[in-house]
């Protein structure tokens, strides 16, 4: 069982399986490799082609194609890249079977049916652009733009969010990776030190790295993992905090299985402790902060001892913890998280955590926080443009004045309620893209009521998923492998004793299949029919990177000479910039009501004979956006659920037994999944990866497989300074053979 696994089995194994190449191999190409130099090696295949990038997750590795004839037959990481290498993980590496799936859309399609029950008419991309037109045009001239919504994600989006944004005025527009992922991470660290700080600490030259949550290996971003495996192999200490023994956890030194929800009472306790026993970096915050006074007055109460009783924790372990940071800082990697919409209290976790990386000085230091720069590309696109209406009422300026420290965009709470009850204005019409509401925000009732009193429901995807059953107008986009697509920058500065940034675009691997069409050649037309023709920045997708490229002195036919990446120089990171200070103590967030220095709020605890929802990823998924990918569906078909083996030694459940669930407001899962009893999870608190559980039939892989979480996350607790949802308040007790089990405390 994986508790077994030693450190260096996993450096062999474990996370790495799920690489397609040896990670130890870093690809570093100094010189270019002309195309013809990527020649396909075996007899496989008879072509290569570059200026790939995937997009089977947000990370955006940069790959190559292999193709046979026409047809793709294989991915592999770009041997130039300074970023992923000539590593993709398993889902990378399934992007073919993305690319081919017979379930995609095809064609245009109009729903003759209900929303959520729908009936398909193949229609003409002419007769789906008049309907959208004729629609769209309707909801904006009698309710005004704020007429209108907008669910976008990913970088397909962005051209038309862009439009909907800036030419027609809408200001209810809500991405997902800002209100239900790492929005409040980043308002939160840029209220503490005046920077969104990414994912930038450098694991790799780490005496220490320090997970709260956070479980990598589960989460896999290519370069991200290189970054943190190199660090282990480099002989840094590992400290993760998880309820679960995650992967992270089973390789790290220190395992802190905190009770769900009080990781604030722990970083506050380990504040507390450094300032008293004066183990913090005076240097660094005598120079880079301000605010200690009101810091070491605000967390006096959390002494080990309370913050042990609070988090379910030994308080030696909490010293340990806190001696082994402050012994190795400024070295040491506290990871700033990425979905951090956890429990509504999480703004005030993330102020704690930059704050504690301060008193550690691991800012711009090597195995500190540290934001290498990458360079910058001004995109070309939509202008913003003067709109004819005055709004008086705009639920996003509300939205600023309600949570002042939300992310860019309409908290999306705010959308459903303000179009469920017309107050403070009708919302009638509603554009998803690249988004699966249904499975991403918490409470899909709410989400379906919404989408019901709709008069309009247009949905651009690249296949049939749970939001798609909404639409009323369903286009087929191009994928990531059939278009071009913007531009990805980067840097590398922390593998290799050089500093380097890149360019990349994305160039199209294959044609688009069938009639399926990108995001500018979607959107223009939308613009046409709403009269915003004039205002078009670019007539094609190609073109519109092209133009951006010429700002950094760059072209596609130059990217293409250099196999997809342009290199450059970059400048060394390792330098804090003077004027740096972190707001130990943050003088606005006082004056807006809340707590100035990092405050722990407490959670609501399951009701007896429930345990608490938790989820989290799996290497072999994104989210739901993989679920019907044959090869990964194999892999992975069901989500298992985590339970205590001693919990479910009392329910009588074993490892293998089918259950169902059902949660606190009595929302019954439809579909069951499998258990796996296990002593490394907390008897409080059960876990299964998200994104399963789809319910579209034309999914005919991964229809009702496994149990879909937010289906059973009927709670958002919104996060009051930020407005993002977070998601693990939901509690659920578990059905077997009809009988509902009551979890024992
Ligand atoms: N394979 C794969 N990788 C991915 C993705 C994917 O879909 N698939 N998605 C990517 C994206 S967009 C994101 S945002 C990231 C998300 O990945 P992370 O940022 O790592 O997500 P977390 O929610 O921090 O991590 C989930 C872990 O938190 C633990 N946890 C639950 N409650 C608590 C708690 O109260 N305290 C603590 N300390 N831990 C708790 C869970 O047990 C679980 O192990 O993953 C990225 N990487
Ligand atoms: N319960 C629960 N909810 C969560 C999370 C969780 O862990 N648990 N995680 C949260 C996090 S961290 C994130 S980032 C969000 C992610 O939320 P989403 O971005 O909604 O995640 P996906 O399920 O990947 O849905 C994306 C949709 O885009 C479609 N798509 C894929 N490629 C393209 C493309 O090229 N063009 C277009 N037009 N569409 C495309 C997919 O088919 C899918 O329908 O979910 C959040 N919500
Ligand atoms: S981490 Fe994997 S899925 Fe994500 S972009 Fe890279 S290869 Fe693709
Ligand atoms: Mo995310």
């Amino acid at each position: 069982m994986a508790f077994k696994l030693t450190r260096r089995t996993f450096l062999q194994s474990a996370a790495l399986a799920a690489m397609s190449a040896p990670l130890a191999k870093i690809a570093y190409a100094e010189s270019t490799l002309a195309p013809a130099a990527l020649e396909a090696k075996g007899t496989f295949a008879d072509e290569t082609v570059c200026g790939g990038i995937c997009e089977m997750c947000f990370w955006r590795c940069q790959i190559i194609g292999k193709k046979r004839g026409d047809r793709l037959v294989k991915l592999e990481g770009n041997p130039k890249s300074i970023d992923n290498g000539a590593a993709i993980c398993a889902r990378g590496n399934a992007g073919i079977q993305m690319l081919y799936d017979p379930d995609r859309l095809k064609y245009p399609l109009k729903n003759t049916g209900e929303r959520g029950k729908p009936v398909w008419k193949r229609i003409s991309w002419d007769e789906a652009f008049a309907e959208i037109g004729e629609k769209l045009g309707a909801a904006i001239k009698k309710y005004g733009a704020h007429g209108l919504c907008m669910f976008p994600h990913g970088a397909s989006a962005k051209y038309p969010m862009q439009f909907f944004d800036n030419i027609v005025g809408t200001p209810n527009i809500s991405e997902a990776s800002f209100f239900q992922c790492r929005g409040v991470r980043d308002t939160a660290y840029m209220s503490s030190t005046s920077i969104p700080p990414n994912e930038s600490v450098d694991m790799a030259n780490a005496k220490v790295i320090f997970l709260l949550g956070s479980h990598l290996g589960e989460n896999i971003h290519v370069s991200h993992i290189k970054n943190y495996i190199q660090g282990l192999q480099n002989g840094a200490k590992l400290i993760v905090v998880d309820p679960r023994y995650s992967a992270a956890a089973a390789k790290s030194d220190v395992w802190l299985a905190i009770k769900p929800g009080t990781d604030t009472a722990f970083l506050l306790a380990m504040i507390n402790y450094l300032i008293e026993k004066k183990k913090y970096q005076a240097d660094f915050v005598e120079n880079h902060t301000a605010g200690l006074d009101e810091l070491t007055v605000g967390v006096r109460e959390w002494t080990l001892a309370r913050a042990a009783a609070e988090c379910d924790l030994p308080a030696e372990k909490i010293q340990l913890v806190a001696d082994m940071l402050a012994e190795n800082a400024p070295n040491v990697s506290l990871h700033p998280g990425r979905h951090v919409s956890w429990y509504g209290n999480d703004f005030q976790r993330q102020r704690a955590l930059a704050c504690l990386t301060a008193l550690l000085g691991a800012y711009y230091v090597r195995g500190g926080w540290c934001p290498g720069k990458a360079p910058k590309v001004e995109e070309i696109g939509w202008a913003k443009s003067e709109h004819d209406e005055k709004f008086d009422l705009n639920i996003k300026e509300d939205g600023k004045r309600k949570y002042p420290f939300s992310p860019p965009g309409t908290p999306t709470d705010l959308i459903r309620d303000t179009a469920i009850s017309g107050n403070p204005y009708p919302i009638k019409a509603c554009v998803i893209w690249g988004q699966n509401p249904i499975q991403t925000i918490p409470d899909q009732e709410k989400t379906k009521n919404m989408l019901k009193q709709m008069d309009f429901v247009l949905c651009v995807d690249i296949q049939p998923t749970d939001i798609t059953m909404w639409a009323d107008i369903l286009l087929p986009q191009a994928s990531y492998l059939e278009r071009y697509d913007l531009i990805k920058t980067g840097v590398q500065w922390n593998l290799a004793d050089k500093h380097q940034q890149y360019i990349a675009a994305r160039m199209p691997l294959s044609p688009p299949l069938f009639e399926r069409k990108d995001q500018v050649f979607i959107t223009n037309a939308i613009a046409k029919a709403l009269g915003h023709g004039d205002k078009i920045p670019a007539e094609s997708l190609e073109q519109l990177v092209d133009k951006s490229l010429a700002a950094a002195g760059l072209s596609l036919s130059q990217l293409k000479k250099e196999d997809g990446i342009h290199i450059q120089d970059g400048k060394d990171p390792f330098v804090i910039p003077e004027d740096f200070e972190v707001l130990l103590f943050n003088e606005e967030i006082a004056d807006a009501g809340f707590p100035g220095v990092p405050t722990y709020i407490p959670v609501p605890q399951p009701p007896p004979g429930f345990a608490r929802l938790v989820y989290g990823r799996v290497q072999v998924h994104t989210f739901n956006r993989t679920q019907n990918n044959a090869w990964l569906h194999q892999e992975m078909p069901v989500n298992p659920l985590w339970i205590n083996d001693e919990t479910a030694a009392k329910l009588g459940l074993k490892d293998g037994d089918t259950v169902g669930f059902v949660n606190q407001d009595g929302v019954k899962s439809p579909t069951t999944t499998i258990v796996k009893a296990t002593p490394g999870i907390r008897k409080d608190v059960v876990y299964m990866a998200h994104g399963y559980g789809s319910k579209n039939p034309l999914l005919t892989v991964g229809v009702g497989a496994g149990v879909d979480d937010t289906q059973l996350i009927s709670k958002a607790s919104v996060d009051p300074e930020s407005g993002t949802h977070g998601m693990r308040n939901n509690f659920v007790q578990l059905i077997k053979d009809g009988k509902t089990l009551d979890i024992p405390a």
